[in-house]
């Protein structure tokens, strides 16, 4: 019968999991309701648009991931008679480098920082050997960012790869950042275990045949993360125990590795049984 090891204990049985691949908004960092939504309103503004996304209907546009593509999808649904000038895919490209800008300006003040437990994981996660990925639909800009000013100032060169945004075609929901990932590192998903937050991220990560863990925000709670080897409201810190919201973690208050290497265990002798 499988077991979970004790908090910091060498688990019975090594797994073979060699690398760990992130999504990176709402997962390394909370990133979407004060970081993403502040900065499309600053380039609307600046535009000259009266658009302004609330919380709320923030929350229904992350429905499609991408800015240029949610930009898109709110002029759709949500401003049908809005007068398209001729050249709507060049003002959407030119929001959405303003975007970038203002999103980045943040992120260099100091305005988002990382989610509890990530910090500590990735560094655990170095000192044991496991490769790094990520795999975001974001800009490649805002993922530097990021890691640079919340993580640390080498953070990009913990990662081996780091595929995002418009480096495939199709964004999350499709599975193509996840295959790209794994084709770059030379690894099968059996290999991996996948961080996400989000029913886009999971149904990515699930149809590339990825375990993944789940750490939920307020925007993302009531996705369906039934596909999910482990369902949390954050990874977790020695003093600042997670919630288990769905799966099973014996003892343990904290995603560690030995608690990873457990959780990739069952999941792969799951499959070897059919
Ligand atoms: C993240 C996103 C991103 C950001 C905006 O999705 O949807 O689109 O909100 O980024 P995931 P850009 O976490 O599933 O990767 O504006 O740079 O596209
Ligand atoms: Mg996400």
């Amino acid at each position: 019968m499988f077991r979970f090891p004790q908090q910091g204990a060498t688990p019975l049985a090594m797994a073979h999991l060699k690398a760990l691949i992130f999504d990176v908004d709402g997962t390394l960092a909370d990133t979407e309701r004060d970081g993403h939504r502040i900065a499309f309103n600053k380039a609307f503004a600046a535009a000259g648009l009266d658009w302004e996304w609330d919380i709320p209907l923030y929350g229904q546009l992350l429905a499609v991931a991408g800015g240029k593509e949610r930009i898109r999808y709110y002029l759709e649904c949500f401003r049908p008679d809005w007068p398209r000038p001729q050249n709507l895919d060049a003002l959407i490209a030119d929001l959405h480098k303003a975007k970038t800008r203002y999103y980045t300006e943040l992120l260099a003040a100091g305005a988002i920082p990382l989610r509890p437990g990530v910090k500590r994981l990735l560094t655990e996660a170095r000192e044991a050997g496991l490769r790094l990925a990520i795999a975001t639909t974001t800009t490649p800009a805002n993922v530097t960012a990021l890691l640079e000013n919340a993580l640390a100032p080498d953070g990009v060169s913990w990662f081996e790869i780091i595929a995002a945004g418009d480096v495939v075609p199709a964004k999350k929901p499709a599975p193509d950042i996840y295959f790209y990932t794994l084709e770059k590192m030379r690894l099968s998903p059996q290999e991996c275990l996948a961080f996400e937050d989000s029913a886009n991220g999971i149904q990515a990560a699930t149809a590339s045949h990825l375990a993944t863990i789940i750490t939920i925000t307020d925007y993302t709670k009531d996705h369906d993360f039934r596909d999910a080897a482990l369902v949390l409201d954050c990874l977790g810190e020695p003093d600042y125990p997670f919630q288990v919201l769905r799966g099973e973690v014996g003892w343990t208050t904290y995603v560690d590795v030995p608690l990873l290497r457990s959780l990739h265990q069952q999941w792969t002798s799951t499959l070897s049984q059919g």
